[in-house]
């Protein structure tokens, strides 16, 4: 677990909490945030749970106009909830802002927090134990993009520039490459050469993007299994959480990141790459539960690349984590010294998995449509 620096106290202090503070834990689970959940009771014995999270400032540089973004999206979510007749409480994130009514802190050591709403009676996960977890994750995916469909993407700020264009990818992996800042290059030769071999891939969608041959949507941009919230009782995705990408953006990408983490049969980091494959049967689950809620939105040249994304996010991961490596470990936590070299060589193994299953994924997602 990664040590707690900060006064935990003065953070609190400055936002509404309901009841006395009694205590807080942390969540690991992401790469780039830290999550804390923080607890209070009330007079009348209750306790009430928070989320607070610390801002990565050297990721999100511009962290007001990520939480106007954050703040627009999830009013517009809760406003499409109350239509829907659904709990606003438990299928949204909402920001609670500070005593001065700004949507985050800045600690006396300049750290950046916020506070969301804690989903009560829920669970993330981490690796597909039980497929039908895979088609509720999927589903809770396209509820997602459906119901930001008319959002008013203008009005969004890019909070990554370039941030799934794999083609910039590729140019950021060539020129960590080139720059070699920790010396590391010489020992990962192999895993750069999978990566340059692909490069015509890393065009693809770009290049479609360009031609308006793909639709640009409101879309997740970080659709990992663990960025749904599961109710405990009935298993159903209830809330899509992790909203700092959310940006204009390919349906593509959503597609392809959730499989690279959901339907992969090994951890993100699994260093023992036999137990890492893509898993036909995971594939079919989330491109059924997918196309179940987003399916009548997306057009014919969408679902034909739906397998063909899976193999690009793979790919674009790999080489992030790859670049990172050689960079030094600046932008991804990592938890011991090789985790991104670890975690790129997981990704090139499952790319390397789905070009052999390429035209299994493309019957499989063809079958879940008729
Ligand atoms: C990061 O924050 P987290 O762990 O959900 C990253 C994603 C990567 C993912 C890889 C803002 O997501 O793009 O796909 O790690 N988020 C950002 O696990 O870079
Ligand atoms: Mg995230």
């Amino acid at each position: 677990m990664r040590p707690a620096t900060f006064d935990i106290k003065e953070i609190c202090a400055a936002f509404k909490f309901d009841g006395d503070y009694i205590g807080f834990y942390s969540i690991d689970n992401g790469h780039i945030n830290s999550t804390y959940v923080v607890e209070f009771e009330t007079e009348l014995e209750q306790i009430n749970y928070y989320l607070l999270q610390e801002i990565n400032i050297n990721v999100f540089r511009k962290p007001d106009e990520l939480m106007q973004n954050i703040e627009n999206v999830t009013a517009y979510l809760t406003k499409q909830i109350e239509k829907e007749g659904g709990d606003v409480n438990r299928e949204t994130l909402h920001v609670y802002r500070t005593k001065d009514d700004k949507p985050y802190y800045v600690d006396k050591n300049g750290k950046y927090w916020r506070v969301y709403n804690f989903i009560t009676n829920s669970y993330t996960c981490q690796i597909i134990e039980d497929p039908l977890v895979l088609f509720n994750a999927a589903k809770a995916f396209g509820r997602f993009q459906c119901m930001l469909a008319d959002y008013p993407s203008e009005t969004l700020f890019e909070t990554i520039p370039n941030f799934h264009n794999t083609a910039v990818r590729f140019g950021d992996l060539k020129q960590a490459v080139e720059t070699d800042a920790v010396g590391r290059a010489s020992s990962v030769q192999k895993e750069i050469e999978f990566a340059f071999k692909r490069e015509k891939d890393a065009h693809v969608l770009v290049d479609l993007l360009e031609k308006n041959k793909l639709p640009l949507r409101v879309t997740h941009n970080d659709t990992k299994l663990n960025n749904v919230m599961f109710d405990k009782d009935t298993n159903e995705g209830i809330c899509v959480v992790d909203l700092d990408t959310v940006m204009p953006g390919l349906s593509l990408y959503d597609f392809g990141d959730s499989i690279r983490f959901g339907a992969n049969t090994a951890e993100e980091d699994e260093r023992d790459l036999s137990k890492v494959s893509l898993s036909l049967s995971l594939y079919e689950q989330y491109t059924r539960g997918y196309l179940s809620t987003a399916g009548k939105s997306l057009t014919e040249l969408e679902i034909k690349y739906l397998p063909f994304s899976a193999k690009l996010m793979t790919y674009e991961c790999g080489m992030r984590f790859l670049t990172d490596y050689l960079n030094g470990d600046t932008y991804f936590h990592t938890d011991y010294d090789d985790h991104n070299l670890v975690r790129c060589r997981t990704q090139f193994k499952l790319v390397e998995d789905i070009e052999k299953k390429l035209d299994t994924m493309s019957e499989i997602t063809y079958a879940c449509i008729k």
